[in-house]
């Protein structure tokens, strides 16, 4: 029996690397992402993710966010595109204190912000992080209630259980 035990071990192993997305995912890294041309308020972008077993798209390094550049140049296309695309970033509940709204981590470790962002302009200020493609990507506080499209991001990791915003 010791010899089946390795055999399932290696398949295991095996599975983790060959991991794959679900259909119209990308893969990069521990990542799926989903690029959404849905127009949609951030709130809703968020449970959109949730639905499709993920969360809005953190962006943790220079890296994934050249990944997604690329990714999105490559998918974007003219129709119903919009000036900004959703990430999972928030400020809503302390004003200024910038959190990936899943997680709850802060976002200080990689930050991008476009010059003289964030500004929070007019009412009700702009507490919902987007990026901007025609800015080179960087990024911008938004109204949340702006209809944008979106990136989803779901873990490949083993374990991962999907966050639930739905209740
Ligand atoms: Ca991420
Ligand atoms: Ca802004």
């Amino acid at each position: 029996m010791h010899v089946s035990g390795v055999a399932v071990f290696l398949v295991l192993i095996i599975g983790q690397g060959t991991a794959d997305c679900p259909d119209g995912f990308v893969k990069h890294d521990t990542s799926c992402y989903l690029f959404s041309i849905l127009r949609v308020s951030w709130i809703q972008a968020m449970k959109l993710c949730s639905v499709y077993g993920g969360e809005l798209a953190t962006i943790e390094s220079r890296e994934e966010e050249a990944f997604l550049e690329t990714y999105l140049h490559h998918t974007w296309t003219t129709y119903n595109q919009t000036d900004g695309i959703w990430l999972g970033g928030t400020d809503l509940l302390v004003e200024n204190e910038w959190i990936w709204a899943v997680s709850k981590e802060p976002i200080t470790e990689y930050i991008r912000w476009a010059p003289g962002e964030p500004n929070s302009i007019n009412n009700p200020g702009e507490d919902c992080l987007d990026f901007l493609p025609h800015k080179n990507f960087l990024w911008n506080d938004e109204n949340c209630g702006k209809l944008l499209n979106f990136v989803c991001e779901r873990s490949l990791l083993e374990g991962y259980v999907p966050p639930s915003i739905l209740g």
